[in-house]
């Protein structure tokens, strides 16, 4: 044990707060790193189909993942570099076929691959039907499409993920969570918002129509404020979903960059789990247009943290991460989104959350005020190089001589 974690330790437990537990409880939290960030959402159904459908990744780093033995090994890369035991999500274009297979075709098998990679190296699998880039998704309508035949096509697609997800939940002895997201929407303002919403209602209700064992399999439904190409109405709203979750009980999936950017989602929610059994996070961060960008140790971020910690929600709040830049190292990406969204983990079970709640009880918000600024000058760093160590990963700005040997070694060659 080094003598910064000796000195850490003894401060924080003048709060009364020890650090021990604290990474014990650390060590139990599982993120579930996107799979997209390593070939900027492009997946294995056709490679010479790009991104469309109101996302976009910018940049052209070398190196980026070609198959998926490509992006299995930059996840192990990162997953070393990233102390405790976490997840993967899978996006419905991510299968192993020999040829293409149609979007409501897919089957488990398709997917086995990853689930054999996956018992030796993770602790779970999540899963995402894919309703973009696709034929029928470049109206700009999926789920809510005005054509009948296109909705049934999404509702196949969406239930046979579901199944996916459930295969992926018996298999790993963990559910999946999968999650709906969905493009639909308007350039330009419309003069009908409801029946595309009407329509929208009446998709999930028949995806949802078979029950699914929760210990295998559970649904999620992602709302967003605005994409490209649907700047002035999106169907599915967060109105709309936190409704359908409710309604339905299923978990609401909140993005933290899919809101108004003064709006955060670290308030929304203690309000969202007194009504849904569990929500799904997005962890991510805006920037002005941009949803995506990769994670850093942000106010928003932390207090995103201390809410799931303050309010004992661990059980109930599955953190995933989704961000995409194509612009620097995609394995590194993963990396420092990851480390950011742990320290900011650890920044909460770090907390004398007892005395903070005493105080704040005994209206002595003088004190409460003090001692939160006082919190951000304890030796926080030390307890995070001290986990590293124990989980056996690189400590501190370690991780990028890695990072680089990696990058020499493999990515350049690609
Ligand atoms: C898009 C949503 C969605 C996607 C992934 C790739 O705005 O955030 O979660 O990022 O499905
Ligand atoms: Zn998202």
């Amino acid at each position: 044990m080094s003598n910064s974690y000796r000195i850490a330790r003894e401060r924080y437990a003048e709060f009364g707060v020890d650090t021990d537990i604290a990474l014990q409880q650390l060590a139990g939290i599982a993120i579930s790193l996107h799979c997209w960030q390593g070939d900027d959402v492009g997946g294995f159904e056709n490679p010479d189909a790009g991104l469309s459908g109101g996302i976009a990744v910018t940049g052209n780093y070398p190196g980026k993942a070609h198959t998926p033995i490509d992006l299995r090994k930059d996840l192990e890369m990162a997953y070393s570099l990233i102390p405790g035991r976490h997840r993967l999500n899978l996006h419905a274009i991510y299968p192993e076929t020999d040829r293409q297979v149609a979007r409501n075709e897919i089957r488990p098998e398709h997917f086995a691959g990853w689930v054999e990679w996956a018992k030796g190296s993770i602790q779970g699998l999540d899963f995402n039907p894919t309703l973009f880039s696709h034929p029928l998704a470049e109206s700009g309508f999926t789920l809510s499409h005005q054509d009948a035949g296109i909705r049934d096509f999404w509702i196949e697609h969406c239930i046979a993920c579901r199944e996916i997800g459930a295969y992926f939940g018996r298999e790993m002895g963990t559910p999946a969570v999968t999650n709906i997201w969905i493009p639909d929407g308007y350039k330009d303002t419309p003069v009908d918002r409801a029946s595309p919403r009407l329509r929208l209602r009446e998709s999930l209700d028949r995806i949802f129509a078979e029950e699914i064992d929760p210990q295998h399999n559970l649904d999620a439904v992602e709302a967003k404020l605005f994409g490209i190409g649907s700047e002035s109405y999106v169907v599915g709203s967060h109105e709309f979903y936190l409704g359908y979750a409710v309604s339905c009980q299923k978990l609401l999936c909140l993005d933290a960059g899919h809101f108004h950017p003064t709006e955060v989602i670290s308030d929304k929610i203690s309000s969202a789990l007194i009504y849904v059994p569990e929500l799904l996070l997005h962890v991510s961060r805006g920037v002005r247009w941009d949803s995506d960008h990769v994670v850093t140790l942000t106010d928003e971020l932390q207090a995103i943290m201390q809410e799931i910690v303050r309010g004992g929600y661990q059980e109930r709040v599955h953190i995933g991460l989704d961000f995409f830049d194509a612009s620097i190292n995609r394995v590194a990406a993963w990396v420092i989104g990851t480390r950011s969204a742990l320290k900011a983990l650890l920044m909460a079970l770090l907390e004398p959350a007892a005395r903070l709640r005493q105080l704040e009880a005994e209206g002595d918000y003088t004190a409460r005020l003090a001692l939160l600024e006082e919190l951000k000058a304890m030796p926080f760093g030390a307890v995070w190089d001290h986990y590293c160590w124990q989980q056996d990963v690189a400590v501190g700005y370690a991780f990028m001589d890695q990072i680089k040997a990696y990058e020499k070694n493999v990515l350049s060659k690609r």
